[in-house]
């Protein structure tokens, strides 16, 4: 593939409402759009990381900047070799960068599809037409005003829905959540690292509101510690933030630290890496499900494809885009029944709507190849 320009292109998104997890609150979506251009089509991927390094250490001006500095030289110094398939090896002497790599890899990946007239599905291997929609509910201020948007969702038809907890606010909102909408509904937990093993009897008072999952309770780097917590509390552990490869994947696994994956391309550096934990989860029988980061439609089309193969067998936090945006930069996912549809057209499948992106582009960068 010969790529004539990379373009980064920073835009800022207003959310529906604030999303508030333990690490922090936020109300606009910021993210770097990056565009390949070459002589037969035009790549398109959002980096997944947010303007303040909280979730991760990534962030999106220092992934610009190694997105520009690093990783972009590395590529250009394939020449005319580049092909999707030859970006994570090219940029693997960079360390860490997960999300930067993911995108620069992703937006290859879209232009290489368009090119061949591939779907994102048939390329990574679909096998289901549509994806069960979960939603992630963010912490609230008062249990009436949660159990109000819970209602809320599931009167949209979303399948699983899931609580962000921090310490002070799991126990309580799980409880009128369950008493509230019942048994039989999919539910689950997100602490995003905010808890320690000191927690593990507090954590434990969860066991009989039947959650599917806990995800991430401790640090991202504890793995040692999620294996412990797991024999201390009976609902399965699913590991987020600490699951950066598919070597990760087999160390969690093998240790007994999770028993479920939240599968998220741009944090494991992108589709393909993806694809490997999707396939080393499903050797040791242990399901996973797609996670989410806010994506815009350009980054929801290619997880909605991801969310499509055999060992996605939980719903993921691939939401509708109104979860999030009045306005998507595509056209917008919509909920079927609670579930999404996944594109069929080359590459991602989706387009960029020209005049919205206009309107909410703060600045752009041309890289010449
Ligand atoms: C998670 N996502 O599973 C993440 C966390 C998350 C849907 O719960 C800006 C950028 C805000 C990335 C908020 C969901 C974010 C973000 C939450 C990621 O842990
Ligand atoms: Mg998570």
């Amino acid at each position: 593939m010969k790529i004539e320009t990379i373009e980064l292109r920073r835009v800022h998104l207003p959310l529906v409402r604030p999303f508030r997890t333990s690490f922090g609150t936020s109300t606009e979506r910021e993210v770097t759009l990056v565009r390949v251009i070459t002589a037969d089509a035009e790549g398109w991927a959002e980096c997944a990381a947010d303007a303040h390094p909280l979730y991760s250490s990534e962030f999106l001006d220092a992934s610009d900047l190694v997105i520009r500095d690093h990783l972009v030289p590395r590529l250009q110094a394939l020449g005319n070799r580049l092909t999707a398939e030859l970006v994570a090896p090219a940029l693997e002497p960079v360390k860490g960068h997960m999300m930067s790599k993911a995108v620069l890899e992703t937006a290859i990946l879209d232009a290489q599809l368009k090119t061949t007239g591939v779907s994102f599905g048939g390329y990574l291997g679909a096998v289901r037409e549509t994806v069960p929609a979960g939603v992630s509910v963010g912490i609230m201020d008062s249990i009436p005003e949660l159990l109000d948007a819970v209602a809320g969702y599931l009167a949209e038809g979303y399948l699983r829905i899931k609580l962000k907890i921090e310490p002070g606010w799991d126990l309580a909102p799980v409880r009128a959540v369950r008493e509230r909408f019942g048994p039989d509904i999919l539910l689950q937990v997100d602490a995003n690292t905010a808890y320690t093993l000191a927690d593990a009897r507090h954590l434990a008072l969860l066991d009989p509101f039947d959650l599917l999952l806990m995800e991430q309770p401790m640090k991202e780097d504890d793995m040692l510690g999620h294996a412990n917590l797991a024999k201390l509390i009976s609902t399965p552990i699913c590991l987020d933030e600490s699951i950066e490869s598919a070597r990760d994947a087999a160390t969690a696994i093998t240790l007994g630290a999770c028993s479920i994956i939240n599968v998220k391309p741009a944090r494991v550096g992108g589709y393909l890496e993806a694809r490997r934990i999707h396939d080393v989860a499903a050797a040791h029988g242990v399901p996973v499900w797609c996670g989410g980061m806010l994506e815009t439609g350009v980054g929801r089309a290619a997880n909605v494809a991801l969310a499509a193969l055999p060992n996605f067998v939980l719903p993921g936090d691939t939401s509708a885009s109104n979860r999030y945006f009045a306005q998507d930069l595509t056209a917008p996912f919509e909920l079927e029944n609670g579930h999404l549809r996944v594109p069929t057209g080359p590459g991602i499948g989706v387009e960029v709507l020209p005049e919205v992106l206009a309107s909410v582009t703060a600045s752009t960068d041309s890289i010449r190849f």
